[in-house]
């Protein structure tokens, strides 16, 4: 198996370097300050923001006057230019202390800090669902954990209760659930003792880094990602310790790495998608660039081809100064209007290509490279048992169903793939675990493990394409809950029919679309209904989405569906029946 350099300690000959890669700090010098125009000085003085602590001091003087102008209307561009997330990192620790000694409550901190600034330590203060308790986004690049981060982070819930759960997420990662301000300023601060971190992962930063959940391991792919994706995330968050320069962006930022025909990481939604292709000089593999990829509730847009082509040596110092430049140019006025695909449309793919080559010292960035393929690649499904690139060893994986799981199952994972496999998991952008390098004579003995029986190596059809966001539950933007209710539905679809085939179906609880229903075969969003003239919990419809080669986003086929199972459930069973050729099983009396 491959050796990899990872602050992350994933990899999967088991050495953590903890937060200080071999390969160093060094390779990104810290950046200078650009020095303050008065103009600037006359508005910091005049609002009485220090500089110091401001979350403008990266920027360029035009990007902070910018984002001054419009500091009342743009409450988040306010609230980074006031003080900097990145203060958190260190305060959050003293803000733990004071409310363990009783000097202070959660209740009386300043709202701000709380409610939005606490997101740049991965805290998401829960304030609608649950109030004084928090979720905890982590950093887990590639999706790939140890047995011994599995650990770590099923410590930090065991002790919480039925409040206590965690999520796999629609990138591939973590959150924790249900601890209070003390208990995850604890987790902030050990988190880097496992290699692990939560810096840098809400509001205005760079999103968990995707990539392939086989990677190393596929005898498909045309490169191992997880080293680009470990050093990427190690340039974006400083090796886990917080990056300064970074934590002023315009917007929330995604970036993906897909190394096969498959596109694990839905490149095509990501802000920067980044595809492994040949180059036709070199034979080399390096990778074509897409741009723009987002979903809002105002827009959604695939991404559109950046027409540049970047060498493997060259994609983090690419990354680092296409951020750059994303940080100093992007939008700052309106929230709708801050992703990147606004600077990509505004300035042209070319000169977006320039200007970010220029950024990393003078680079002259090669146009996109074509790679033609004869014949059709269906996307495969990575769930069940296959036969790695390694001779004599297969990936198992298995079905967490809309990715929710306990403090139990971190255990339990982390035993299964010490007795099995390497010690080492990967989780999906579905929401699902693989177990790699499992020896092929012991794969029937590993699929009688009871843990097997909860999270299915076979499981149905329509479990094992569902996807859920957090929804109502623990979300405050959510019109309806999710999760719970998109169990209960698959399970009693799969009682009654049969499917010829995966069907995919996403839920999410608002347009924001974190359970990304435009890639679903079906996908189920929250939304306003009507149940015998009264208002209730609805879900607008979308059908198509297509993914892997190729791919297209679905739309809506119709909205106001309630989710009262009366109404839903036959819905979806005609649906399957009509569209996706199910039938209903022998025996099972299915109405009209
Ligand atoms: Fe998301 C905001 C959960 C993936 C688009 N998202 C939120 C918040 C933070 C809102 C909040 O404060 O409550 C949600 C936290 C709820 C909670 O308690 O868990 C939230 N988003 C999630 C997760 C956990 C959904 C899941 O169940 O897996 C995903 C975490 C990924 C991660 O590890 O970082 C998640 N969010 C996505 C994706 C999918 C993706 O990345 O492929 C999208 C659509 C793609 C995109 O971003 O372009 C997405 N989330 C949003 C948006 C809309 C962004 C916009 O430009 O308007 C918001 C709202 C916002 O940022 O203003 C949002
Ligand atoms: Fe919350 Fe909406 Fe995202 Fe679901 S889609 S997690 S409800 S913001």
């Amino acid at each position: 198996s491959a050796t990899l350099t990872s602050s992350n300690g994933a990899s999967t000959n088991g050495a953590s370097s903890n937060g200080a890669s071999s390969n160093g700090a060094s390779r990104w010098p810290a950046a200078e300050v650009p020095p303050l125009s008065d103009e600037v000085k006359a508005i910091l003085e005049e609002r009485s923001i220090d500089f110091e602590t401001s979350g403008l001091k990266f920027l360029t003087n035009e990007a902070r006057l910018r984002s001054l102008a419009v500091a009342k209307k743009n409450k988040a561009e306010g609230i980074k230019a006031q003080k900097g997330g990145h203060k958190m990192w260190t305060e959050v620790t003293e803000l733990a202390e004071l409310i363990r000694k009783g000097e202070t409550k959660w209740e009386d901190l300043d709202l701000d800090d709380i409610d939005v600034r606490l997101k740049w330590s991965g805290m998401f203060h829960r304030r609608k669902r649950a109030p004084g308790t928090f979720m905890m986004r982590l950093k887990v690049p590639n999706g790939e954990l140890t047995s011994k981060q599995l650990r770590f982070l099923g410590d930090q819930i065991v002790n919480l209760g039925e409040k206590g759960c965690a999520d796999i997420t629609t990138r591939a990662n973590i959150q924790l659930r249900g601890m209070d301000l003390t208990d995850s300023a604890a987790i902030f601060e050990g988190l880097t003792s496992v290699g692990l971190s939560a810096v840098q992962t809400g509001m205005d930063n760079v999103r968990n880094m995707t990539g392939s959940p086989i990677a190393g391991i596929d005898p498909h792919e045309l490169i191992d990602v997880r080293q680009l994706n470990y050093e990427i995330n190690d340039m974006i968050t400083n090796f886990g310790k917080g990056n300064e320069e970074l934590v002023n962006l315009p917007r929330k930022i995604n970036i993906g790495l897909s190394p096969s025909r498959d596109d694990f990481p839905h490149t095509h939604i990501n802000d920067v998608g980044l595809k492994a292709v040949h180059d036709p000089e070199t034979g080399e593999v390096g990778f074509n660039v897409e741009l723009g990829g987002y979903f809002s509730v105002k827009r959604n847009t695939m991404s559109i081809d950046g027409n540049t082509f970047v060498a493997r040596d060259q994609v983090v110092a690419y990354c680092k100064a296409l951020l750059e430049v994303f940080r100093d140019y992007g939008g700052r006025e309106d929230r709708q209007k801050a992703r990147l695909m606004w600077l990509v449309e505004d300035w042209g793919a070319d000169k977006f290509r320039e200007m970010v080559g220029a950024r990393m010292g003078g680079v002259t960035l090669r146009t996109a490279v074509e790679e033609k393929y004869d014949d059709v690649w269906e996307r495969r499904d990575v769930l069940g048992v296959h036969p790695q690139k390694q001779e004599g060893f297969s990936w198992v994986g298995a079905c967490i169903p809309t990715g929710r799981f306990f403090a139990d199952d971190f255990y339990e994972f982390a035993r299964v793939a010490d007795t099995y496999g390497d010690g080492t998991l990967r989780m999906t952008v579905e929401q699902d675990v693989l177990f790699p390098f499992i020896p092929n004579d012991k794969v029937e003995e590993m699929k009688k493990e009871p843990i097997f029986q909860k999270y299915k190596i076979d499981a149905g059809n329509l479990t094992r394409g569902l996807v859920s966001c957090t929804g109502a539950q623990f979300c405050g933007l959510a019109v309806i809950e999710t999760k719970n209710r998109a169990m209960a539905v698959v399970e009693k679809l799969e009682q009654q029919l049969d499917f010829p085939k995966k069907i995919r179906i996403h839920w999410t609880g608002c347009p924001n679309s974190c359970g990304q229903v435009q890639v679903a075969d079906i996908g189920l969003m929250g939304g306003p209904a009507k149940l015998n003239g009264k208002a209730t919990e609805g879900v607008r419809v979308f059908l198509g989405g297509t993914i892997g080669e190729n791919p297209q986003l679905a739309s809506q086929f119709e909205k106001g569906i309630a989710c009262d199972e009366s109404v839903l459930l036959p819905y979806l069973r005609d649906i399957m029946i009509e569209k996706f050729g199910a039938t209903p099983k022998p025996g099972v009396l299915v109405e009209a």
